[in-house]
């Protein structure tokens, strides 16, 4: 079955990857759902809202900080490393992804769409002004803008916010265009992200999920490969190597 998609990638030039917080969980970051997923130990609504920000932001900022202490100490694994070595033999590659860990651009994938933002940088929560170097961020002063004086948060989508438009609408044209998308360590549960693969099927891509279980989206791909990210993802880019050399 991995051969019968090495050989279609093989003569594909447009092709996207949708990845979720399962492709970082072999460098130690925790997912998001399931049994050791951080939802299992906070309630995303009293973490990963505005209304949350707004009657709570200590917590919110002792949360984020725990959150990029753990995430400073790690470090991208074989399946982020694959991608990379995935965009370089590919024509048109594009990287979507729904995490917020930079474990990305560590491992040297450069066209990247980040749906959900990125943990290190920081936004004000009135007037969205970017403040990239704040440094450390005090739970007990929290810090504000010089332009409106909005208190800074996370530059980070939470639920009931919206995306990035110009963002998300490349990622929407990415996925028409594509010949092969691969969704790979996600649940697919979370919008407009999750919608990505299925407007790649109807604008005709093959679709292939790579992940340690079956998603939401397992029924309708048209491979589904059960296994780790970081093991999988090395064994088609080395295949695909093979077969473009021979
Ligand atoms: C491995 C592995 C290994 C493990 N190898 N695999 C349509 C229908 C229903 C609801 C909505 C809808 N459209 C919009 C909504 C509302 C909402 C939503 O989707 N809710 C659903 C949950 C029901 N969406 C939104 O609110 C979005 N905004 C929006 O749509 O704005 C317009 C709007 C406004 C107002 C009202 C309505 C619409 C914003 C979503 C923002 C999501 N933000 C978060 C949290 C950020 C906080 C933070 O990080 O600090 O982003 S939620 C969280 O989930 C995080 C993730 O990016 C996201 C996706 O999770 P992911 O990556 O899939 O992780 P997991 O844990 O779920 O899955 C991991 C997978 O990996 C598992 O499958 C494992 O098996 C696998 N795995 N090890 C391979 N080694
Ligand atoms: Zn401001």
């Amino acid at each position: 079955m991995l051969e019968e998609v090495v050989g279609k990638l093989k003569n594909c030039s447009k092709v996207v990857v949708l990845t979720g917080a399962g492709i970082s969980a072999e460098s130690g970051v925790p997912t998001f759902r399931g049994k050791e997923g951080l939802w299992g130990k906070f309630k995303p609504e009293q973490l990963a809202s505005m209304d949350a920000f707004m009657s709570n932001p200590k917590i919110v900022w002792e949360w984020y900080n725990w959150r990029r202490e753990l995430i400073a100490k790690v470090r991208p694994n074989a399946g982020h490393v694959a991608l990379v070595n995935l965009e370089n033999m590919i024509d048109e590659f594009t990287l979507v992804t729904q995490n917020v860990d930079n474990l990305h651009f560590l491992a040297g994938s450069k066209s990247i769409l980040e749906l959900h933002g990125n943990i290190y940088r920081n936004k004000c929560m009135d007037c969205s002004a970017l403040y990239e170097d704040e440094g450390d961020i005090n739970p007990e002063r929290i810090p504000t803008c010089s332009l409106c004086n909005g208190k800074i948060r996370p530059d980070i989508v939470w639920f009931g916010e919206m995306l990035d438009s110009d963002i998300i609408n490349r990622a929407f044209l990415k996925a028409e265009e594509a010949e092969l998308f691969f969704v790979v360590g996600t649940s697919a549960l979370v919008h407009p992200a999750a919608t990505l693969p299925i407007v790649a099927q109807q604008h005709g891509a093959i679709l292939v999920e790579i992940n340690v279980e079956r998603t939401a989206l397992s029924d309708i791909v048209d491979f589904h490969f059960e296994g780790k990210s970081g093991q999988f993802l090395p064994k088609l880019v080395e295949l695909l190597k093979e077969q473009i050399s021979t």
